[in-house]
């Protein structure tokens, strides 16, 4: 029911629309569809995976990334190699490579959690004990979707979090090497690599083969069939969340160059044709503006199809009435990316609950965030910023509680949870509480 007349590439709306409530949450909608045919064919691979090991890992990798190797040491690469691809790099890419990793490590040695402890007057002393997983998988797209940033993005919170083992699994469609991912792995501090792509992948770092160690945890992003598998072995090991296609929103206070805007809404739009970019604005001319921007500059783009698509199926320009509106709308988006494309962004600060990163001011264009200013590129998804955070430091560590009784405090918490375990009719529990009270 959007405007259907002679609308253009992307769909203008405004908060006054009798329908507007119904096309934006229709424009929001996403569903990630993993239906039972891939289901089923995830639990083949997984199952083959589990019981066979390195022999169905070669025989998958074969098939999928017509291949022909015999074993998984033609699968592996060491970090001397990763070495190699990285010192093979033309110094401009390698410099750039280097300045982002040592950015986005700075960034993450921010996040480091510390350990704590108090100690009760009686002695007792309480507290949290702060652990780094032994061993974390990162999963890497091949072919077009293999990011160097996103090696980076995976692997560094792992490496400042103490992680003693990293360990990363690439596919080679072809046996094609991507040498700029091999040389951010090395840059990332990643011990290892296998060549395995796919739900086999996934299967070998949840359960382990005879030459692919098993890990804690997986991260990374990937395809449908990826994504399934690390579903199906959550529980085994740790996932990082299922991420939905990428999204911009900008707030506009109509003084930023409309074509700064246009491109920073190609920016996500190029990613992927689900890929969301929505404008909002109270200045109504503007949005004009930017608008004719978008049709101006979208011929002369690379990447034309995808951009098109993507704006023409889940863009919008939305016009408000305020500041207050435009926030209350940011709010309800929840936004992967939120662009504060405005003269004073930190009075809108306050007012911001739900985005995964805030873009601040007319000069912080997205794009420096997913390679370099420093924060993780890997953020919640699809509204999910209402309840979770950024990849960081804290995903690739765990906490144990730490409890340490004096012969007081014993005699003392001995009473109440006597108390407890009797309304439980739990008497093992009520004697092992009560041989510690004090019978003085
Ligand atoms: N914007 C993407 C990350 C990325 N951008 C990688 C370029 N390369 C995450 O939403
Ligand atoms: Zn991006």
């Amino acid at each position: 029911a959007e405007n259907a007349e002679s609308r253009g590439t992307i769909a203008r709306l405004s908060t006054t629309d009798a329908d507007f409530d119904t096309t934006l949450e229709a424009l929001l909608a996403w569903e990630g569809v993993s239906d039972a045919q891939v289901r089923q064919r995830v639990d083949e691979i997984l199952h083959a995976v589990r019981t066979r090991g390195d022999a169905a890992l070669v025989e998958t990798s074969n098939r999928f990334d017509r291949l022909s190797v015999s074993s998984m040491a033609e699968l592996t690469l060491d970090k001397a190699r990763l070495r190699q691809a990285h010192d093979g790099l033309p110094a401009e890419q390698r410099d750039a490579l280097a300045l982002a990793a040592e950015r986005i490590r700075a960034y993450h040695e921010h996040q480091k959690p510390e350990s704590w402890q108090y100690t009760e007057a009686n002695g007792t002393v309480l507290g949290q004990k702060v652990t780094p997983l032994d061993r974390a998988g990162i999963y890497v797209p091949g072919g077009k979707a293999a990011y160097p940033s996103s090696v980076l993005m995976n692997a560094i919170p792992a490496h400042v979090a103490g992680v003693s083992e990293i360990v990363m699994v690439v596919p080679t469609p072809d046996g094609v090497l991507n040498e700029l991912v091999l040389a951010a792995a090395y840059l990332a501090g990643v011990d290892q690599v296998f060549t395995v792509g796919g739900a086999q992948a996934v299967a070998a770092l949840a359960y382990g083969t005879e030459s692919v160690p098993r890990v804690d945890k997986i991260v990374g992003p990937g395809n449908i069939y990826v994504a399934t598998a690390k579903r199906a072995v959550f529980g085994q090991v740790g996932i990082d969340m299922i991420a939905g296609p990428s999204e911009i929103l900008v707030l506009s206070d109509g003084g930023t160059d409309p074509e700064w805007l246009a491109m920073d809404l190609f920016s996500q739009a190029e990613h992927d044709e689900d890929a969301q970019a929505i404008l909002v604005s109270w200045d109504a001319d503007h949005i004009a503006d930017v608008e004719a921007a978008i049709e101006r500059l979208l011929p002369t783009m690379e990447r034309e199809p995808i951009i098109r698509a993507s704006l023409e199926k889940r863009g919008a320009l939305i016009a408000c009435a305020d500041r207050e509106e435009a926030l209350a709308l940011a709010n309800r988006i929840a936004p992967e990316h939120l662009e504060l494309s405005v003269d004073d962004p930190e009075s809108l600060l306050p007012g911001i609950r739900h985005a995964g990163a805030i873009f601040m001011g007319r000069y912080t264009a997205e794009a420096l965030g997913d390679y370099c200013a420093g924060p993780n590129h890997v953020l919640p998804t699809s509204g999910t910023a209402r309840f979770s955070s950024p990849l960081g430091v804290y995903d690739f560590q765990k906490r144990s509680s730490i409890i340490h009784c004096s012969a007081e405090g014993a005699s003392t918490l001995g009473r109440t949870a006597s108390v407890l375990a009797r309304g439980e009719s739990l008497t093992a529990h009520a004697r092992s509480a009560e041989n510690r009270i004090r019978k003085d």
